[in-house]
């Protein structure tokens, strides 16, 4: 969807001149948020842990008492790649469900013009219908390395829709695909896919190696969302969408990870041989979003996959490489 036709859909909420609070500023999302938000006429206002930590319900109360914010956009979360998630389960369900139920709650406590929660495509069943349709949720069991996660955030979203029927709060979700960029977690361990491939193919090209390894087997589906894409998504529905259900955030085609290994590694400039790790999960087979409802809304991604990679890589060579 061009400019133009944003232009032409009449918001239902402004942004201009309000005290908008972005939650987890720190992160991937929430510094592609600041970034975009910059353009709206907006004061942004954020929170160091030493202001408020997210998982203390005191301390956010008393922070959102002091500043107050007429929107908040809360894409806050202990994030990870598959390996993490399935490592450090206690950690992905009590952080993420702290985290959320201080924001929804104390927002709806000072009286927040507007919310917006940020959740993710692990919410779905394994085997959702591809592409995955909003509706979808809660129809079937979850990808057990992220079950802990998608629980948490199935419980922010089920927030949100409990605060809008009760208190009739403006409350909405957003639920993204596989996002990367700038800001991105390359920690090997820890990380998702495409930072991960980044600095393998990187660090591989550097020695001089013959060869680079992945995780899995490779032939799962995946598809990827650059950070400005979806903050500029999440911006877009703040200011233009109000009901109960969830809205999908895709970029609408996906590859397999062995396609994605190709492209990364032709970014980078990797020419070496691929060894699949097969002790290391492949997770949910695909999870290709049903992104109909939000191209409605008058929406679309602008970044092209190898333009995002390029500047992901460039962003890794400026902030991370030796
Ligand atoms: O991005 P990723 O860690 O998470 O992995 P998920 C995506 C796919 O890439 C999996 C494969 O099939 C991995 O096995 N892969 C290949 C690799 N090589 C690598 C590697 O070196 N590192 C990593 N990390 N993966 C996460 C969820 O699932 O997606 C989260 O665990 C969240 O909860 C997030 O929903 C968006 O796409 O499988």
């Amino acid at each position: 969807m061009t400019k133009k036709v944003k232009q032409q859909m009449k918001e239902t909420y402004s942004l201009a001149g309000k005290r908008v609070f972005v939650a987890g500023h720190r992160g991937m999302v929430g510094s592609a948020l600041v970034r975009r938000l910059a353009s709206e006429g907006c004061d942004v206002v954020t929170a160091t842990r030493q202001d408020a930590d997210l998982t203390r319900q005191e301390e956010v109360e008393r922070w959102m008492e002091k500043t107050r914010p007429q929107a908040v956009f809360a894409p806050a979360a202990k994030v990870g790649g598959i390996l993490a998630n399935e490592t450090y389960p206690a950690e992905f369900i009590y952080d993420n469900l702290m985290i959320e139920a201080n924001i929804i709650n104390s927002a709806h406590k000072v009286g927040v013009e507007k919310l917006l929660f940020l959740g993710s495509s692990c919410i779905y069943p394994k085997m959702a219908p591809q592409p995955i349709p909003e509706d979808a949720l809660l129809t079937g069991p979850l990808e057990p390395t992220n079950e802990w996660y998608a629980i948490a955030k199935i419980a922010g979203i089920k927030m949100c829709q409990a605060y809008r029927r009760q208190y009739g709060s403006d409350f909405i979700s957003a639920m993204p695909t596989n996002l990367y960029g700038p800001g991105d977690n390359y920690n090997l361990e820890t990380s998702h896919v495409i930072p991960a491939l980044i600095r393998k193919a990187h660090e591989a090209k550097q020695r001089g190696d013959r060869e680079m390894t992945i995780w899995g087997t490779g032939s799962p589906m995946r598809e990827f969302l650059h950070v400005d894409d979806a903050a500029d998504a999440m911006v877009h529905l703040m200011k233009n969408y109000s009901d109960d259900s969830h809205v999908n955030v895709g970029s609408g085609s996906d590859l397999t990870i062995l396609e994605l290994v190709e492209t990364v590694n032709e970014v980078v400039g990797f020419t070496g041989k691929i060894v699949k790790d097969s002790s290391k999960p492949d997770g949910t087979p695909r999870k290709l979003m049903q992104a109909d409802k939000l191209l409605s809304l008058g929406w679309k991604p602008a970044i092209p996959m190898r333009d995002g990679l390029r500047d992901a890589y460039k962003w890794y060579l400026q902030n991370i490489a030796d």
